[in-house]
């Protein structure tokens, strides 16, 4: 096992990592950039390293990252989730300079980083994908062409993309153009890349993704799924785990196909497979190879630490425990408490948190990285804290989120709590019926009538506006 791992990462993961690393007996290594010397990850690390240059590059600088391991000798470095996490390039670079980089191989983190290379390669698996190319289109006949044989509306997508960028949906002929030129343009200066590809796009999907985990010995293990549908221009805002009525068969079949298609890729780590799910059938889209934000309610549901057995199989180690042995047992909701204004089009919203207090439940879960004093700063994400739940079913698990959220004290900047409140107030979000463009198309329609109300209910004090 290793004896120190550097964590290429910062706030609440970075906290999440050196959990995971205390408890495994490793040294935890933290890099920050100047602005989080006293962030709550350098507090917690064993050995911190200041890194030097720009706040919003410096956890990209791979070179910088790189020598610190070698200085403080780390066997290996975890990602985290965003920065480095996907980038094979770097994986490679970490195995030139003898340095584990705990998660998948670069060779399957580069396939699956393009969005046609996975759709060929799960479709050749047997895994049911959206229907559309596996091979990048050029013109503007070709996608007029493939729209006539699927159907409008039609996906335009950047292969190098995810998380929304270069997508453009095509709903008549007239739009093609214009479409495909922007999904090029898009992805070529977010990605570096103008490949595109064509599907079907569905309308009214449901995101529903699967947590696996292999090991260097062959083990490929399902966590089962995670239902992350209340989203906001792609913005994932609250996920839980299990979905609410997922036809039992379907989900059997989704279940066994997320693990066929990633014993095809030989993989290793953990993963996760995304789907659509659509009237009782489900359509790959696309796999993420490293640990998601949204992880604590699958080790909710399933009593797996997804972070130490990461950083085992890294080490070489099997999986601690077989598919026959993981069960999923009540329910999980995952809020993503944001420093995010949802009366002004979520905006973030940076600024110094002046009081901070954590629920103290007995069934609930904080993966923070804020405390009282803490500046949420500019240059990154807008995450203050993931609230988690767990509850013998669904509706136990919502009524201990809305009481955990109204404990939830955080002054001094505007956050999404208001917003869960009124989501888990919802008929639709209630009955387990919303699909990916519900909160932004339907419920955020009444947020003018709905917003205050929730407001009161939440004993945070709002932004001194
Ligand atoms: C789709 C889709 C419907 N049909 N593709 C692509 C990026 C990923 N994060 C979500 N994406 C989607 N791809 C086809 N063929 C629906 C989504 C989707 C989505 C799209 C627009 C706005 C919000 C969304 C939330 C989840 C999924």
């Amino acid at each position: 096992m290793f004896k120190k791992v550097l964590i290429a990462n910062r706030g609440e993961i970075a906290v999440r990592i050196i959990q995971a690393c205390r408890e495994l007996d490793i040294l935890p290594v933290a890099i920050f950039s100047e602005p989080d010397q006293d962030s709550k990850h350098v507090k917690l690390a064993a050995e911190t390293w200041k890194l030097e240059g720009a706040p919003n590059q410096v956890y990209l600088d791979v070179e910088q990252i790189i020598n610190i391991a070698k200085k403080c000798k780390a066997e290996a470095i975890h990602p985290g989730y965003g920065f480095l996490a996907e980038n094979g390039d770097f994986a490679d670079l970490c195995a030139k300079n003898d340095i584990t980089f705990i998660g998948p191989s670069s060779d399957v983190i580069k396939m699956m980083g393009s969005k046609v290379e996975s759709r060929r390669v799960m479709a050749k698996a047997g895994v049911p994908v959206v229907p559309g190319t596996t091979d990048p289109v050029t013109t503007v006949d070709e996608v007029k062409k493939l729209a006539t044989e699927y159907g409008y509306p039609v996906a335009i997508k950047a292969s190098a993309g995810g998380g929304g960028r270069g997508l453009r949906v095509v709903r008549k002929e007239e739009e093609v153009e214009n479409a495909l030129a922007g999904a090029v343009r898009e992805g070529s200066s977010y990605f570096g890349s103008g490949e595109v590809y064509v599907e079907k796009y569905l309308d009214r999907p449901r995101h529903i993704e699967v947590q696996v985990i292999g090991d260097n010995h062959g083990n490929v293990v399902h966590l089962f799924e995670r239902d992350c549908s209340s989203q906001r221009r792609h913005q994932k805002l609250l996920e839980e785990s299990p979905a609410a009525r997922l036809d039992p068969k379907v989900k059997a079949e989704l279940l066994s196909s997320a693990v066929k298609g990633t014993k095809a890729l030989g993989y290793s780590s953990a993963g996760t497979l995304e789907f659509l799910v659509e009237d009782d059938r489900f359509y790959f889209l696309e796999m993420n190879t490293r640990v998601q934000v949204e992880h604590p309610i699958t080790e909710m549901v399933t009593g797996v630490d997804i972070v130490k057995e990461q950083i085992r199989v890294a080490a070489g180690m099997k999986l601690s425990f077989t598919q026959e042995e993981t069960s999923q047992r009540g329910h999980s909701i995952e809020c993503r408490v944001n420093a995010e204004d949802p009366n002004k089009n979520f905006l973030p919203n940076p600024g110094t948190i002046h009081n901070y207090v954590e629920p103290q439940h007995p069934w609930s879960r904080v993966d923070s990285a804020c405390y009282p004093g803490y500046t949420v700063l500019p240059f990154y994400d807008s995450l203050l804290a993931k609230l988690v739940v767990w509850g013998k079913d669904r509706e136990e698990a919502i009524a201990r989120m809305r009481l955990a959220l109204t404990d939830f004290i955080i002054e001094g900047v505007a956050t999404t709590i208001p917003f869960h409140l009124a989501l888990l107030d919802d008929p639709n979000f209630l009955s387990g019926e919303v699909t990916t463009n519900y909160v932004e198309k339907e419920m955020m329609k009444n947020w003018k009538e709905l917003g205050p109300k929730y407001e009161k209910k939440n004993s945070q004090t709002l932004a001194k506006s």
